[in-house]
């Protein structure tokens, strides 16, 4: 990839909103990033092979539980912070910031929420300082949009759990250490159980051949008679609304790290238009490419406000799950036109590894599929204004 000369959009001056713990927090970030994520991240996307270099980075900036409290190795930092680290790091790549949204929000916040004194002192700050990695394990072969459905099942088997079934398109399971794992219990109770890599019958199969998240490692889980210790169950909380709680976090993540993707498509869409000579001047001299970079930083400028105003009510506790569905749903869904728009404007170039926004393109195309799909996400909102369930 060619040099990292991003420059920030900020058309409507929110960092005036934004507190100086926000501000030294995504700026280091944004630094970290431009120093070890865009020199490489080109190469690990051509090879389809996630980057183990940049785990340490990661804990640093505090990309792994940025909100978890710090006795337990989190950052602890409020939900705005959290929000402008993925914001940042999906300027990057969606795929690393999969990585921290895992880790962070379905890793780590189960454990942190759900479970006891013990297990957060045994796994958290191993997970915040990136010495262990973990992973989420929910969607099935059979039952992705619809969860609930799961045939993933725990017996109790006197001193453990017995545990079968098989999880699928699950990000960091190729190496992580330990994967939060979604089952049945006998009476088809979903509860969550922290599984080890090394539990015998428990395997990771790499999932290949990904057009999207090629720097992302994505994985099947399978469990074959796994004896799970009594002590790994998620004890303080079960049903369905257990890891859906657990997704409210994560997309609330993706909801900042779109723009993030979507800003550097901008960014470089924007400089382009101003050295790329035809018909004797700038493209972006031209009116149809202008009505392109005008719309895109309005779209961006908008996704912006949506984002900031959703950290604040999660600051507050007041964020309800339906709104932070439509501002994944929104910006996600932005992000992936000024995606297509941005590669247009460049051309043939745009097509290349040369520049950044084919890959954003491409990887976006997951982020608007998993932790719930664009339309699932509008039936949400449609259920939420109407109070008719559109699922059933
Ligand atoms: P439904 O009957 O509506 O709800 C079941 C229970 O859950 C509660 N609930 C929630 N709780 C917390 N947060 C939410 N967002 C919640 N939404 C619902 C609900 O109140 C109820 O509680 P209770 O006590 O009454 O039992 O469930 P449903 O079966 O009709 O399904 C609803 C639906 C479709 C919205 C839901 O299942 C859904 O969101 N489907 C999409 C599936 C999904 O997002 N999968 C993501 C897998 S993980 C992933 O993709 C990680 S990618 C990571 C990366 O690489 O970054
Ligand atoms: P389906 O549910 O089969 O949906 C297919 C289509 O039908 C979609 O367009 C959907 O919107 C539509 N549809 C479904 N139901 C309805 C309805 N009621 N009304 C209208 N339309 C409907 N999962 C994890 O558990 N952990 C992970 O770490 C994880 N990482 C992922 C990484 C990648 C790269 C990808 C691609 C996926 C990942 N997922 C993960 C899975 C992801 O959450 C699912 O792919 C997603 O929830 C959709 O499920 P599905 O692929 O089975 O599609």
């Amino acid at each position: 990839m060619s040099q990292d000369l991003f420059q920030a959009p900020d058309y409507y001056l929110l960092d005036e909103l934004l507190s100086d713990e926000h501000k030294l927090v995504r700026d280091a970030a944004r630094e970290w990033v431009k120093r070890e994520v865009s020199p490489i991240i080109e190469d690990a996307a051509q090879k389809a092979e996630f980057p183990t270099q940049i785990i340490n980075g990661l804990a640093e900036i505090g990309a792994f539980g940025p909100y978890i409290p710090e006795e337990y190795g989190g950052a602890g930092l409020d939900q705005i912070s959290y929000g402008l680290i993925m914001q940042e790091i999906e300027r990057g790549d969606s795929g690393v910031r999969s990585t921290a949204s895992v880790q962070s929000s379905l890793v780590m916040y189960p454990i942190w929420k759900y479970g006891t004194e013990e297990q957060c002192k045994k796994y958290l700050p191993k997970l915040a300082s990136g010495e262990f990695m973990g992973c989420f394990g929910l969607t099935e072969p059979d039952y992705g949009s619809n969860p609930s459905g799961m045939v993933t099942n725990f017996k109790d088997n006197g001193d453990h759990y017995l545990l079968n079934g098989a999880k699928m398109w699950i990000s960091n399971a190729p190496f992580a250490d330990i994967a939060i794992v979604w089952a049945k219990n006998e009476e088809g109770r979903i509860h969550g159980l922290i599984v080890e890599r090394g539990m015998e019958g428990f395997t990771t199969p790499e999932t290949h051949n990904k057009w999207s998240l090629r720097a992302s490692a994505t994985g099947e889980l399978i469990f074959d008679n796994v004896k799970v210790p009594k002590e790994n169950l998620l004890p303080k909380k079960s049903g369905l609304g257990a890891p859906l709680g657990c997704l409210d976090s994560a997309r609330f993540g993706i909801a900042w790290g779109a723009i993030g993707a979507a800003m550097d498509c901008y960014d470089t869409a924007l400089r382009y238009s101003k050295e790329r000579i035809q018909f004797g001047k700038p493209i972006g001299a031209f009116q149809l490419q202008q009505k392109k970079l005008a719309e895109m930083i309005t779209e961006i400028t908008k996704a912006q406000l949506l984002a900031w105003r959703l950290g604040v009510l999660r600051n507050e506790g007041k964020a309800t799950s339906a709104q932070i569905s439509m501002a994944k749903r929104n910006n996600v869904q932005m992000a992936i036109e000024i995606a297509r728009e941005a590669r247009q404007m460049l051309g043939g170039m745009g097509i290349t590894g040369e520049y950044s926004i084919m890959r954003h393109m491409m990887n976006l195309e997951s982020v608007i599929t998993y932790e719930g799909t664009h339309d699932i996400h509008l039936l949400i909102t449609g259920l939420d204004v109407t109070g008719l369930n559109a699922f059933s």
